[in-house]
């Protein structure tokens, strides 16, 4: 007998339970659409005076047997479960979003097709010096059969008397050198005045990590039409990161590249801290092609080849990295970029793992 009525008991809880679900989900909906009026309005989402005018309620009508404390924490999480289904909608919205759109966004430049799962690779100087110089990179990577070519003309520097890079000049010697060789130029800009002046110049516009959440520049590279590759900033999350992100796409250019480059934490082993899960995450949250830049997360050489390799291991679109023919009379990042012979065995030992790893 006893437990034939722990049974019916045990079946009445369930019934219980299926009414709140129904009630929370009812109350749920309209909960989103107080969201649809507030968003209209212009209105926080959060309103701390409504919350307690709830709590008070129930402290009010509560006759038990729970204390008034127990249900006002249990509503808590209903607020917050609440709030956080609201947020979601917000991001479902994001035009960068896996959510927004399902396959992977493939950037073409000059026929290379970054996101199309072929793995690929940016390599050149830190900053533009000399024609020569450049040359020098550009002849190296061509036969290793690269077409996609970066270096600085523009150079934000932590100090303001370190070398800024040569400019426009910078930019005619990478565009002298890809007609020559027949490749593909990614130079950062810093300015959104210097925008329209560098598309005749470079084929993508990188966003350095120093200017992530500069919203105009931002802006301005989303209203035209050329790939940009965006870099995190240095103490960027990844949300932020993609919001970033979010500011050129909403301006109508989609043809975006996420770039990680480390973050910065306690660690001083590394210049900075490779965040390699990042890349995993954005593919997943996102639609966009992501690539790794080893030299500015690691800053160390001995490290380029072994983050190069859990890169492409992760499923990095491509993996970005200094070269120079004399590192150590480089005008910037001189201990940290290779020089041609350590750029050839390097490819090589990227060729073999990556034979490994299809
Ligand atoms: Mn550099």
């Amino acid at each position: 007998m006893g437990n034939n009525e722990l049974m019916k008991l045990r079946e009445k809880v369930d019934e219980i339970n299926l009414q709140l679900m129904d009630l929370l989900n009812e109350r749920a909906k309209v909960v989103q659409d107080i969201g649809m009026l507030k968003k209209l309005q212009g209105t926080k989402r959060f309103d701390p005076v409504r919350e307690r005018e709830v709590l008070d309620m129930i402290a009010e009508k509560n006759e038990g047997p729970f204390e008034t404390s127990t249900l006002q924490h249990l509503f808590k999480g209903i607020f917050k479960a609440s709030l956080e289904l609201q947020e979601d909608d917000n991001r479902k919205a994001l035009l960068v979003s896996r959510k927004k759109k399902q396959e992977n966004t493939i950037v073409d430049i000059k026929g290379e097709l970054i996101g199309s799962g072929a793995q690929t690779f940016i390599m050149g100087p830190c900053a533009v010096e000399s024609y020569e110089q450049v040359r020098l990179v550009a002849q190296a990577m061509k036969e290793q059969g690269l077409k996609l070519m970066r270096g600085g003309a523009f150079k934000p520097r932590t100090s303001p008397y370190d070398f800024q890079g040569l400019g426009v000049e910078g930019l005619q010697i990478l565009r002298e050198v890809a007609e020559e060789f027949d490749l593909a130029i990614i130079s950062e800009i810093l300015n959104p005045n210097d925008v329209e002046m560098a598309l005749d110049y470079v084929d993508v516009i990188q966003i350095g990590a120093r200017n992530m959440q500069n919203f105009d520049l931002l802006r301005a590279v989303g209203k035209v039409e050329k790939p940009v590759l965006l870099k995190r900033g240095l103490a960027a999350t990844i949300d932020e990161f993609v919001h970033a992100a979010e500011y050129i796409i909403s301006q109508g250019n989609d043809q975006i590249i996420l770039c990680e480059r480390g973050i910065r934490t306690y660690e001083r082993a590394t210049r900075n801290t490779l965040d390699i899960s990042a890349v995993p995450i954005l593919k997943k949250e996102t639609h966009l092609p992501v690539v790794v830049d080893v030299t500015h997360s690691t800053g160390r050489k001995d490290l380029l080849l072994p983050t190069a390799k859990a890169a492409l291991a992760i499923g990095a679109d491509a993996v970005m990295a200094e070269v120079h023919p004399d590192p150590a009379v480089a005008l910037s990042d001189s201990a940290q970029q290779m020089d041609i012979p350590h750029f050839h065995e390097f490819m090589e030992a990227l060729k073999g793992f990556k034979n490994k790893l299809s």
